[in-house]
C-alpha cells in the first residue's frame, strides 16, 4: 500500500482512517471469503481486485483522468451507463455497503435514514473513499425519498447531477424517461466534450451488454444440482462488475464460467445438502457481506440475487438491432423501463419475477433483505410474502443494517428458518 499513499494523498482522503478501514475490510474479507473450501481458480481474480480495492483501479482512473477522460460515479441501476461509455467516460458505481463514515453522516442527516444513504454520505464527509474523490460527476435519482432528499445535502459536498425517475410506468412516465435519457446525454456530453454518435453509442451498448451477458451464463451455471459456487462468492462477482473495467471483467469471468462448466459436468457441489435460498430485495453493495454470510453458515446455500446488484442488473440486455442513433436511444429508453424496483407504483412484475426466479431455481425458500428505515422494500415485502405464499414458497423477512450487532439474533432467525423450509 505504500506505493499507492501519495494517490491517496493527493485525492484528499484521511490516510490514518483509510488504513484502518482496508485493515477492517482485509480481515473482514479473510474470515467471510477465503475461508471457504474448494473454491474456484477463477475466484483468485477477485481476491485480487479485493485486494487492491482502493489501489490498482484507482491508479487506472488517475491515469484515464490525467488523458482527460471522465469518471462519473452512481448509486442506482437506473443511470444508463451506454451513455458514459460511448462519451469516452467511465462508470463506477459507488459502494456505499459500509458502516465507517455513519458518525459523520448522522450529523448532517436525520438517524433513521437507511445505511446505504449514511454510507455514501458518511464516506464522503469522513473522506474514505477514492472511488468518491475520483468522480468528476456522481449522478444521483429521484428513485426513494431518502435518496432524492439525500442528494439535495450531498451536493454540497460534491458535483452532483440528479436525474428524475418515474414512479408509475405509463406512456407519460416513458416520454419523461426519455426526456431525461436525453438531457443526461447532453450533459455527459458537455463534461466530456465528447458527442454521442450512432457508431460510439452501438459499441457501448454491446460493450454493457457482454458483460451482461457474462453475468447470465454465471447465473445460469451456479444454479446447477449441486450448487458449484457459493452465492456470496456470486454476490462478490456482482459488486465488483460495478466498478472493473468492463472489458477485462468480461474476459475474466468468462474464464471462471468455463471452469464453473467443467466443475458442473464433473457434479461437483460446495454446499452438500445445504438449502437452496433465492436472497430478494435491497441492493448489497460491496462489503455489505453480513447477511449473505450469515445465511451460508446456517445449512443454506444462496442460488440466485434477485436484486440491483444481482438478476435486476443484468436480466434485461439492451436491442442492439437499432441503426441510428434516436433507434438506439429509444432501446436504452425502453430497457431501463423495465427495471423492476420498489420505488414503483404499481410493481407487479417484481412479484411475477420473484415466483418465477424462485421456482425455476427450486429453491426452498426466499429471504427478503430490506435495510431499516427502506420504506419502498420494507412496504413491498409484504407483497412478496403473499405472492410466494399462494405459490407455496415460504418467506423470511429480515431487516437490518450494516452494524454487527444483531448477527447472533439474525443468526437464530435464519437458522430457525432453514430448518423449517
Ligand atoms: S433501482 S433498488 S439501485 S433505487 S435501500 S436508498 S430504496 S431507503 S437502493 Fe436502489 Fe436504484 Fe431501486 Fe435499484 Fe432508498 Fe431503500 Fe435505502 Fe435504497
Amino acid at each position: 500500500t505504500a506505493s499507492y499513499e501519495a494517490m491517496w494523498e493527493r485525492l484528499g482522503l484521511d490516510l490514518d482512517a483509510h488504513t484502518s478501514l482496508l485493515e477492517v475490510l482485509g480481515k473482514f474479507y479473510g474470515d467471510i471469503y477465503m475461508s471457504q473450501q474448494g473454491r474456484l481458480r477463477g475466484m483468485e481474480y477477485l481476491d485480487f481486485v479485493v485486494s487492491e480495492i482502493h489501489g490498482l483501479r484507482i491508479r487506472e482512473l488517475e491515469e484515464a483522468r490525467a488523458q482527460g477522460r471522465k469518471v462519473i460515479g452512481t448509486f442506482c441501476v437506473f443511470v444508463p451507463e451506454e451513455i458514459v461509455w460511448a462519451a469516452g467516460g467511465i462508470q463506477v458505481g459507488l459502494c456505499a455497503g459500509a458502516e465507517a463514515g455513519t458518525e459523520a453522516a448522522e450529523k448532517i442527516l436525520p438517524r433513521n435514514t437507511c445505511a446505504l444513504i449514511k454510507s455514501f454520505v458518511g464516506f464522503k464527509l469522513a473522506r474514505l473513499c477514492p472511488f468518491t474523490e475520483s468522480c468528476d460527476m456522481i449522478v444521483g435519482e429521484t428513485t426513494c425519498d431518502g435518496k432524492k432528499k439525500a442528494y439535495e445535502i450531498f451536493s454540497d459536498h460534491a458535483p452532483v447531477y440528479v436525474m428524475e425517475i418515474p414512479q408509475m410506468k405509463g406512456a407519460a412516465d416513458r416520454a419523461l424517461w426519455k426526456a431525461e435519457v436525453l438531457r443526461f446525454k447532453e450533459a455527459v456530453e458537455d463534461l466530456t466534450g465528447r458527442s454521442i454518435t450512432a457508431e460510439n453509442l452501438s459499441e457501448a451498448v454491446r460493450l454493457i451488454n457482454r458483460r451482461r451477458r457474462v453475468l447470465q451464463r454465471l447465473n445460469r451455471l451456479r444454479a446447477a444440482q449441486p450448487v458449484p459456487i457459493s452465492g456470496r462468492d456470486v454476490l462478490l462477482i456482482n459488486q465488483v462488475s460495478f466498478y472493473d473495467d468492463p472489458d477485462r471483467f468480461t474476459q475474466k469471468i468468462g474464464e471462471l464460467c468455463d471452469e464453473l462448466e467443467a466443475k458442473v459436468r464433473r457434479g461437483e457441489g460446495v454446499a452438500d445438502g445445504a438449502a437452496r435460498v433465492l436472497l430478494s430485495g435491497c441492493p448489497m453493495a460491496i462489503p455489505n457481506w453480513k447477511l449473505p454470510y450469515i445465511i451460508e453458515s446456517s445449512g443454506a446455500v444462496m442460488v440466485g440475487e434477485e436484486s440491483c446488484i444481482g438478476t435486476r442488473n443484468t436480466r434485461d440486455l439492451v436491442d442492439e438491432s437499432g441503426r441510428t442513433l434516436e433507434e438506439m436511444l429509444d432501446a436504452i429508453v425502453e430497457r431501463y423501463m423495465k427495471i423492476d424496483c420498489a420505488c414503483f407504483t404499481p410493481n407487479t412484475e417484481r412479484l411475477e419475477h420473484i415466483v418465477d426466479l424462485a421456482r425455476e431455481l427450486e429453491v426452498k425458500g426466499v429471504i427478503h433483505y430490506g435495510l431499516s428505515f427502506c420504506q419502498p422494500y420494507a412496504m413491498e415485502s409484504f407483497k412478496v410474502e403473499k405472492a410466494l405464499r399462494n405459490a407455496g414458497i415460504p418467506m423470511l423477512a429480515v431487516e437490518t443494517d450494516y452494524s454487527m450487532e444483531d448477527v447472533e439474533q439474525l443468526k437464530t432467525r435464519v437458522e430457525a428458518f432453514v430448518e423449517m423450509i
